[in-house]
């Protein structure tokens, strides 16, 4: 390469990240500022987590890394946000697996009905071989996956009555995340699944255009969906975990040193947000029982019952067959 075009690559490759005035520094010594994309509000643990990321990416890259997060849907619904980040116009996005399950088939797995035993089982299997391989999954799409942060389990709530049975479930129209496992989970729950982004949830949930939801505590919280829909039955259908990924082509500029540091600085986050998750949980719960939620348990054995064809019609090829099998064999 002539030294002309190859001082053009560098100033290209740079201008992606670089404030305009610090064009034309050294490509070593260029600012690399991101942006992270989140539904949730400031202060939410997965937000939070995310923060704590970029604070560490920022001291390990002596201030070269500066992640900005946007909160509460500055940047749009995950849906929107996610295809921008394979292009590379978001940097970075913190979503629910179920917003990757169209388009990465390994994403389906962790968010299968009652596969975790606990939350204690969902940590050894993501933070194990096999987190890492549902994660590089994503690189054939154009994401590369830094890490898992949790989300708990997802329970039943809707407007109408209480959920005490499978037989409850009928007719319901419940909104559902938009993917086609997830449309598939609640019809065979005998429900009527409505997808929609979350920021249309409440309002749908007003109008009486659906008749639940199904969340963890935190998101039923934070999304103030309890204020029109108080009745939260703890089917714990799904432990759907939350991923955050990072645009392949924004990763692809980097410098190898700049890659590690991002990637151990996600890791590096997660035990500080779990903290926070858990706090997070009992702080929520306790919260919407105040604002008058009523809460009651499940028999979710009939549940685990109806939802387990889910598996035959999205578990379908050997490797992804002989994934759940090494999950439910993890201790
Ligand atoms: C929350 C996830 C968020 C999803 C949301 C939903 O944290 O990423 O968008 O559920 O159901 O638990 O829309």
């Amino acid at each position: 390469m002539t030294p002309m075009l190859s001082r053009r690559r560098a100033l290209l490759a740079a201008s992606a990240f670089a404030a305009p005035a610090l064009i034309g520094f050294k490509a070593s010594a260029q600012a690399i500022n991101l942006r992270s994309a989140d539904i949730h509000p400031d202060g939410y643990p997965t937000v939070e987590g995310v923060k704590i990321m970029a604070k560490l990416a920022q001291e390990r890259s002596n201030g070269r890394i500066n992640i900005q997060v946007f909160h509460s849907r500055q940047l749009g619904e995950e849906k929107d946000t996610l295809e921008q980040t394979r292009f590379g116009v978001i940097d970075l996005n913190r979503t629910n697996f179920a917003g990757l399950n169209n388009l990465v088939p390994e994403t389906v797995i962790p968010g299968l009905p009652f596969l975790f035993r606990d939350e204690k089982h969902m940590h050894t299997v993501m933070d194990g071989a096999i987190g890492q391989e549902i994660l590089a999954g994503a690189e054939k799409h154009g994401l590369v996956g830094l890490c898992c942060y949790d989300s708990g389990a997802r329970s039943m709530y809707n407007r109408i009555r209480p959920i005490n049975e499978l037989a409850d479930m009928k007719g319901m129209k419940i909104r559902v995340q938009q993917s086609d496992l997830w449309l598939a989970m609640m019809r065979a729950l005998g429900a009527n699944p409505t997808p929609l982004p979350t920021g249309e949830v409440y309002s749908a949930l007003q109008t009486g255009v659906i008749d639940g939801a199904e969340n963890n505590y935190p998101t039923y919280q934070s999304q103030r969906h309890f204020e029109v829909s108080k009745f939260y039955s703890v089917t714990e259908h799904s432990m759907s975990p939350e991923i955050l990924v990072m645009s392949k082509r924004s990763y692809d500029k980097l410098p190898k040193d700049m890659q590690t540091i991002l990637r151990d600085a996600a890791r590096d986050s997660v035990p500080e947000m779990r903290k926070l998750w858990v706090a997070r949980s009992e702080a929520a719960r306790k919260d919407v029982i105040a604002s008058g939620s009523l809460i009651n348990t499940v028999d979710k054995s009939s549940f685990e019952r109806a939802m387990a064809p889910v598996y035959d019609q999205f578990v379908r090829d050997a490797r992804l067959k002989a994934m759940v099998q090494r999950i439910r064999e993890t201790a």
